[in-house]
């Protein structure tokens, strides 16, 4: 079966600045149809010749009403008025195992939504998290090429989409509430760890005193994380929806940002860490999936192992060591 798509079309398209072929190429890296595929990779590799390194890929977390979309659509805007092109993504893996998708947070960005200037995508479809953060990778890929400037990426779901989207961006934000101080423990510790700004949102009527408060606690809090490395200082700033000066600050926040890693090619040197990253997630999903999955009528090459796995008879130990054997006899390893 030949592909419906043809890449070479798409990819004038896209770098053309043709929204439609934008949408076709990413409907393309999302088939699963074999053919596809094929033409899918094909757009992929001459996309990423095509990526910009003065892009600034954002990733931004935070608990579900925090009020991400909110205040990416006033980022958005306020980039657009500075002359960016803004490509707004999602991750949300628990509504791609469900098979639906967000569209919900398009009402969130309504004049982002308006705009030629901006391009918004609810989250890829995928049955793994790692499928759909490959395709929000490739998503990236097209959306620079087509010469979107601010890309952000918001996470939806809750869990382990935070690091996957941590290992996508160049600079990871995370919104909290005013005086939810919980996330300075626990699991959440983790992602205020990763973060290269905190943003303390909803800093607007009752809340104000509290979001100043929250400010200091998260600000004393990361004197005592480890510096990044690449000596970046987090800062931490309080925002409103309603105060435009502070979407402002965010924005030369951001901007900052990009010109210290730029400067000191940090910003190269972690997005080819995260392009070797990807390629080896990607190849292990793959190998696993070429050894353990049956394919219809054929018995897969280690069925017989799984089947002595499962009984007991090998233990799961001697089972790998004995695939892998097989494996690195085959490939010469
Ligand atoms: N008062 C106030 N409400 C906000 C602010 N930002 C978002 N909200 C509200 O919080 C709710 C959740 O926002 P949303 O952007 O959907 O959160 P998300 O789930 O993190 O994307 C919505 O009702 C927003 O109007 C803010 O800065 N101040
Ligand atoms: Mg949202």
């Amino acid at each position: 079966m030949k592909s419906k798509y043809q890449w070479e079309t798409i990819y004038r398209g896209i770098t053309a600045g043709d929204r439609v072929q934008l949408g076709r190429g990413l409907s393309l890296i999302e088939s699963k149809k074999e053919a596809d595929k094929v033409e899918a990779g094909r757009l992929i590799d001459a996309c990423l010749q095509n990526t910009s390194g003065k892009s600034i890929r954002v990733g931004i977390t935070g608990s579900p009403g925090s009020g991400k979309s909110s205040t990416i659509e006033c980022i958005g805007m306020a980039a657009i008025e500075r002359g960016y092109k803004v490509a707004v993504l999602a991750i949300d893996p628990s509504s791609s195992l469900t098979g639906g998708s967000i569209l919900g947070d398009k009402t969130r960005m309504p004049q982002l939504s308006a705009s030629k200037k901006a391009f918004i995508r609810p989250s890829a479809a995928g049955s793994t998290l790692g499928g759909v953060a490959s395709a929000t990778r490739e998503a990236i890929a097209l959306c620079e090429a087509a010469g979107y400037d601010l890309i952000i990426i918001e996470t939806v779901g809750v869990g382990q989409s935070e690091t996957a989207v941590y290992h996508m961006t160049d600079l990871f934000v995370f919104l909290v509430l005013p005086g939810a101080g919980d996330e300075l423990q626990g699991i959440k510790r983790g992602i205020v760890e990763m973060a290269d700004l905190v943003v303390i949102n909803k800093a607007d009527e009752e809340r104000t005193p509290l979001a100043e408060q929250s400010k200091k606690d998260y600000s004393n809090a990361l004197h005592l994380f480890r510096e990044k490395e690449s000596g970046w200082q987090v800062k931490v700033l309080t925002h409103s929806i309603f105060d435009p000066k502070k979407t402002e600050a965010i924005l030369n926040e951001m901007e900052d940002f990009n010109r210290f890693v730029s400067e000191k090619s940090f910003k190269t040197s972690k997005r080819q860490e995260q392009q070797l990253n990807w390629f080896e997630e990607l190849l292990k999903t793959s190998i696993i999936d070429a050894v353990l999955s049956s394919r219809k009528g054929v018995e897969a090459p280690f069925d017989p192992v799984k089947k002595e796995v499962a009984k007991g008879i090998l233990s799961p130990r001697s089972a790998v060591l004995k695939v892998m054997e097989r494996l690195k006899g085959e490939l010469n390893l």
